[in-house]
C-alpha cells in the first residue's frame, strides 16, 4: 500500500461514496491472486477448467445484456460540449459527477473494494502511464492482473506524484438502462457503472489507454492508438516494425500473430507479437515514431481462433487465461466457441448457461463476442522487445476496414498527410464487438471512432501535426481490406498468415525495394508485386481485388464530402485539400 496522499485521500472519497464492508489493496503477489481466484470459484463467479488441459484456467458468463461495449452509453464529459466533438456522446461534468455518484452511492454495501494500482505499459517505462482502479469485482480484478502491470511495484514508482488516473467502477445492479461509461478527461478520472464486461470495465483499456491518453498525447506530442504492433524479422536478423489499426474484431489479433506461410518460413521469416490492440507512439531521440503496447495481456475474439487461423492466440489461452461468454464441454470441463474445430460438444453448457448439444442446438454454444483474457508471457511469438521501455521503431502505419467492395488488398499513401485522409476515411462493417446492429458499413476513421476521447476534427490535426514533428523519419502509412468478397459472399483473399504476403510488399515500399502503380488513390500493387508462390489463387483474381473502379471511388468521394461536413470548420484543411486532390485525380 502506498503512502501517496493523493491516492490515499481519493480512497477515502470513494469509500465515503461507496461504503464497502471491507477494503483489499491488490499488489499483484501470487498468494492473493490464488486466494482471489478460491474465492471467484466459490461464489460462482468462475468456473474452474481442467487443470491438466487448462491449466490454472476458468470461464466466467457476463449477464446476458452486458456481452460487449455499449457506444451509445459511453461519455466524454469535458465543460465545452464543442470539445466533444460530433462523434462522442457528451455529458456536462458536474451533471455526470452527480448523477454517477448518486448511481454508485452506497453500492458496495456488503461487498469488498478492491484497490488496483496499475501501470499502463512496462513498469518505468518514459512512455508509460499510471492508474488506481476500484473495483466491487473479482473478475475484474483478475482480469486487470493479466492485461496489466499490476501491484507494488507501479506504487513505488508513482512515489508521491500525482500524475494519475482515477477510475471508479461499480458493478450496482448491472442494469443497462442504469449503465454508463464516463470520461472526464480534463480530471484524468473514468467512471464506470452497471456494467461488468470487458472494455466497459477493465478501465486500463480502451477507457484510459485510448480515450484518456489521446487528449493526453494530443497535448504533448503524442499519439494514443487503436493499433496492433508487429515485428517482421528477416532472414538476415534484421527486424521491422509496423502498426495496424483495424476497427474492433477486423483482425488486430490476428496479424499481430501471424505465422508466415512456408515458402517464407523456409528462407527464416518471421514474425513476433509486440501488441494486439493499442499502440502509445512518440518521437524517439533518433526522430523516429517508437510505440509501446501499454497492456500486458490479450482480451482476444474467441470465435474463429483456431489451429489454423491463429495457433499462436490458441496457445496463448493454454494455461492462467479467463475465458468469457464462451461454451463449456461437460464431458472434459475445457472450452469451445464457433470456429475452434468442426467438433461442437454435444454435452455441453451455451454462453448463457443453458444445456447445450452442439450436434443439435441451432443457436450458439459461444457469444460472438466471447473473449479469452491471455498473459501476452504465453505466446509463442511474443517479441524480445515486448518489455522494452523505449519500445520499438515504427517503419510502416496500417490502416484497414471490413470493407466487401471498393478498398482495394492494398495500397500505399501518397505521402504523410495523404495518409492521414487515408484513415480519416475509413469505414468499416460493425462487429459484435459493441452492442446494436453487426454488418453496416459506418465511418471509423483511424478505428478510433468509439474511442477517440476529444473531437475528432482536432484528432485528424493532431496527426497532420505529428507529420511535421517527424518530417521525412514519419513511418509511411498503407491501408488493407482482407474482407473482399465475390457475388457468392465468399473472401476473395485467403487472409490470416497469407497476410504476409502483403506486408512484405508493404516492407518492400518503406526500402524501396517493391514496385507499384500510380493510381488515383495512391500507390497499389501490380498483381505481380505480391509473391502467389504456394497460394492458390490465380492472378486475375488477385488483380480483381487490386482494381480501382473510379466510379465507386467517385462515389465514395461523394460519401466523404459528406461525411467530412460534421466536423464542420474543425476539419483540417490539409483533409479537405486531400479530398480536392482525389476527385482530381479520379477525374482525369
Ligand atoms: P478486437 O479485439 O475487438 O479489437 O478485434 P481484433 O481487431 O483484434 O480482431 P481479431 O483478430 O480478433 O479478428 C476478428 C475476426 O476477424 C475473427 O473472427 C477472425 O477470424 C477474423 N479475421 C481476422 N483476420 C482475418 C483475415 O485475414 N481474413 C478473414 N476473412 N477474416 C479474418
Ligand atoms: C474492442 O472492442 O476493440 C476490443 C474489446 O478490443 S473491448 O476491450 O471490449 O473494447
Ligand atoms: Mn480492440
Amino acid at each position: 500500500m502506498t503512502n501517496n496522499k493523493s491516492v490515499l485521500s481519493w480512497i477515502e472519497e470513494m469509500k465515503e461514496l461507496v461504503k464497502p464492508d471491507n477494503v483489499v489493496w491488490i499488489d499483484g503477489s501470487k498468494e492473493q491472486i490464488d486466494a482471489l481466484k478460491k474465492e471467484a470459484v466459490e461464489t460462482g463467479e468462475m468456473i474452474k477448467l481442467n487443470e491438466e488441459l487448462l491449466p490454472d484456467c476458468y470461464l466466467h458468463r457476463t449477464k446476458e445484456n452486458d456481452v460487449a461495449r455499449v457506444e451509445a452509453r459511453t461519455f466524454i464529459c469535458c465543460k465545452n460540449e464543442e470539445d466533444a466533438g460530433p462523434t462522442n456522446h457528451w455529458m456536462d461534468p458536474q451533471e455526470a459527477y452527480k448523477m454517477l455518484f448518486d448511481i454508485a452511492r452506497d453500492s458496495y454495501k456488503g461487498r469488498t473494494m478492491y484497490v488496483i494500482p496499475y501501470s499502463m505499459g512496462p513498469i518505468g517505462s518514459p512512455l508509460a502511464q499510471i492508474g488506481y482502479e476500484v473495483t466491487d469485482s473479482i473478475y475484474v480484478v483478475l482480469n486487470m492482473n493479466i492485461m496489466t502491470r499490476v501491484g507494488a511495484a507501479v506504487e513505488e514508482v508513482l512515489g508521491d506524484s500525482e500524475n494519475w488516473i482515477k477510475g471508479l467502477h461499480a458493478k450496482c445492479d448491472v442494469d443497462p438502462e442504469k449503465r454508463y461509461i464516463t470520461h472526464f478527461p480534463e480530471d484524468n478520472y473514468i467512471i464506470s457503472v452497471n456494467s461488468a464486461y470487458g472494455g466497459n470495465v477493465l478501465l486500463g483499456k480502451k477507457c484510459f489507454a485510448l480515450r484518456i491518453a489521446s487528449y493526453l498525447g494530443k497535448n504533448d506530442e503524442w499519439m494514443a492508438e487503436h493499433m496492433l504492433i508487429l515485428g517482421v524479422e528477416k532472414p538476415d536478423g534484421d527486424v521491422k516494425y509496423v502498426t495496424g489499426a483495424f476497427p474492433s474484431a477486423c483482425g488486430k489479433t490476428n496479424l499481430a500473430m501471424l505465422i508466415p506461410p512456408e515458402i517464407y518460413r523456409e528462407k527464416g521469416y518471421k514474425v513476433w507479437t509486440v501488441g494486439d490492440d493499442i499502440a502509445w507512439m512518440r518521437k524517439g531521440p533518433d526522430g523516429r515514431l517508437w510505440a509501446i503496447n501499454p497492456e500486458n495481456g490479450f482480451f482476444g475474439v474467441a470465435p474463429g481462433t483456431n489451429e489454423k487461423s491463429n495457433p499462436n492466440a490458441l496457445a496463448s489461452t493454454k494455461k492462467g487465461t479467463i475465458f468469457t461468454n464462451v461454451c463449456l464441454n461437460l464431458d472434459n470441463n475445457t472450452v469451445w466457441w464457433e470456429g475452434l474445430d468442426k467438433n461442437p460438444p454435444t454435452n455441453a453448457i451455451e454462453w448463457k448457461g443453458n444445456p447445450w448439444n452442439g450436434k443439435e442446438s441451432t443457436e450458439k454454444g459461444a457469444h460472438p463476442n466471447s473473449r479469452f483474457t491471455a498473459p501476452a508471457v504465453n505466446c509463442p511469438c511474443i517479441s524480445s522487445e515486448f518489455n522494452a521501455t523505449a519500445g520499438v521503431p515504427i517503419s510502416a502505419i496500417i490502416f484497414g476496414g471490413r470493407r466487401a467492395t471498393t478498398t482495394p488488398l492494398v495500397y500505399q499513401s501518397r505521402d504523410w498527410n495523404n495518409g492521414v485522409f487515408v484513415g480519416s476515411i475509413m469505414a468499416s462493417e460493425t462487429t459484435a464487438a459493441a452492442t446494436g446492429a453487426v454488418g453496416q458499413l459506418r465511418h471509423d476513421p483511424m478505428a478510433m471512432l468509439p474511442f477517440c476521447g476529444y473531437h475528432m476534427g482536432d484528432y485528424f490535426a493532431h496527426w497532420i501535426e505529428m507529420g511535421k514533428i517527424l518530417g521525412d523519419k514519419a513511418p509511411k502509412i498503407f491501408n488493407v481490406n482482407w474482407f473482399r468478397l465475390d457475388d457468392e459472399g465468399h473472401f476473395i483473399w485467403p487472409g490470416f498468415g497469407d497476410n504476409f504476403r502483403v506486408l512484405e510488399w508493404i516492407l518492400g515500399r518503406c526500402e524501396g525495394t517493391a514496385d507499384a502503380e500510380e493510381t488515383a488513390i495512391g500507390y497499389v500493387p501490380k498483381a505481380e508485386d505480391i509473391n502467389l508462390e504456394g497460394l492458390d489463387i490465380d492472378i486475375d483474381t488477385l488483380k480483381s481485388i487490386l482494381y480501382i473502379d473510379k466510379e465507386r471511388w467517385a462515389a465514395e468521394a461523394d460519401e466523404i464530402e459528406n461525411y467530412y461536413k460534421i466536423f464542420g470548420d474543425k476539419l483540417p484543411k490539409e483533409l479537405s485539400d486531400e479530398l480536392a486532390g482525389l476527385r482530381a485525380r479520379l477525374a482525369k
